[in-house]
């Protein structure tokens, strides 16, 4: 559900040379099989519009912000992705919606699985009757 999605702080070493964020170990709970960003993403462009059955993700905004509007099939919710050092979990089985990007935004997903179309849950009445 909605409340299984938090931020999770990365951990970085930050020096007077600037920060490092680092992600290993236990930082985010499932084995990264893929990377990809989204980048130039236009301010009045919509991303996501779907759900994943199987797949976590976790997203960084490296740089720039952006909305993430996340459903779990009864509760909604708004995140601003804003913070290089604060990452979204985001488990299976949640409808996501991202727009309000801002010039600059670079959004990096690390994710379990490697792109699988079939994962994907792209109709929110399909949505809705897969949650129930
Ligand atoms: C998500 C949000 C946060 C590939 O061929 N390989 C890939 O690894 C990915 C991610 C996408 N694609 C193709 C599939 C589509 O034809 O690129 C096109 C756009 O993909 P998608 O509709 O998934 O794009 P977004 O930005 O709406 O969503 C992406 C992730 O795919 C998705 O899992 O949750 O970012």
């Amino acid at each position: 559900t909605i409340d299984d999605i938090s931020l999770i702080s990365i951990p970085k070493i930050k020096e007077v040379r600037g920060n490092l964020g680092v992600i290993e170990g236990d930082v985010i709970p499932f084995e990264i099989k893929r990377v990809y960003y989204l980048y130039d993403v236009p301010s009045d462009a919509q991303r996501g519009g779907h759900a994943h059955k199987e797949l976590y993700q976790f997203l960084i905004p490296l740089s720039g912000s952006f909305d993430i509007k996340l459903h779990d099939g009864i509760n909604k919710k708004t995140i601003h992705l804003n913070k290089p050092d604060k990452g979204l979990l985001l488990v299976p089985g949640i409808w996501r919606e991202m727009d309000n990007f801002s010039s600059g935004a670079v959004c990096l997903v690390l994710a379990s699985q490697k792109f699988n179309e079939a994962d994907y849950i792209r109709d929110f009445k399909t949505f809705k009757s897969f949650k129930r």
